[in-house]
């Protein structure tokens, strides 16, 4: 289930230090350093912002390399899923995912400024540089544009209903060779549904629904 918690998890969990080829904070210079881990030899979309992101991510700390957050094995192994570049995840994730190809997985070096700052975060102590172990599963048009919307909105009554919301992220991810199954469909329009069915009436309206409008996404 989670292919990195083998390869990379156990890793860091022998003990093994990846210090030497992580980079300090003073080297990043405020800024996130990528190394492209895998590219597909396909490369059907590149992210851009206000994509529709669907990714697994793993953190790490840069100074011992331990792990503070694993997406395949917190929240049921669930592929996190995020709108790109408008701060749904810390700015060094939004800006080192930016241009990936489905398939493609990153290493991201992300200074503290760009993670969790001077506080830091559960784990994460102050002023942590962190690792993320990237893999992007699927890249679609964001469904923040009106454009989005009214390919979704199948009956034109300008709301979007579950089983819209459903038949479009069928059609995305078949585009993408990579249909799933009912259950997975089922959690991620739950998670869609809370997060932008605000005032809960079952249906997500075009003002719901365009809430990064101003993002001019
Ligand atoms: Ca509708
Ligand atoms: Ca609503």
């Amino acid at each position: 289930m989670c292919k990195f918690r083998e390869s990379m998890c156990l890793f860091v969990s022998a003990g093994f230090s990846l210090r030497p080829v992580w980079a300090a904070e003073e080297e990043l210079d405020g800024e996130v350093k990528t190394e492209v881990l895998f590219k597909p030899e396909q490369c059907s979309q590149r992210s851009k912002r206000g994509d529709l992101i669907n990714a697994h991510y793993d953190g790490y700390l840069a100074k011992d390399g331990s792990q503070f957050y694993c997406s395949r094995t917190d929240r049921d192994g669930q592929p996190q899923w995020f709108v790109l570049g408008v701060g749904q995840v810390i700015k060094g994730l939004d800006d080192g995912i930016m241009g990936m190809c489905p398939g493609e997985k990153r290493k991201l070096t992300i200074p503290s400024t760009l993670a969790f700052g001077e506080k830091g975060k559960g784990p994460v102590p102050p002023n942590a540089t962190v690792v993320f172990e990237v893999e992007v599963l699927s890249v679609s048009k964001g469904p923040r544009t009106m454009e989005a919307f009214g390919r979704m909105d199948l009956d034109k009554d300008k709301s979007l209903s579950k089983a819209e919301v459903k038949e479009y992220l069928k059609l995305e991810y078949e585009k993408g060779g990579k249909p799933r199954d009912d259950p997975f469909y089922e959690k991620l329009i739950d998670d869609i549904f809370y997060k932008n069915d605000d005032d809960r009436d079952g249906v997500i309206s075009a003002k719901e629904y365009n809430i990064y409008q101003h993002d001019e996404l």
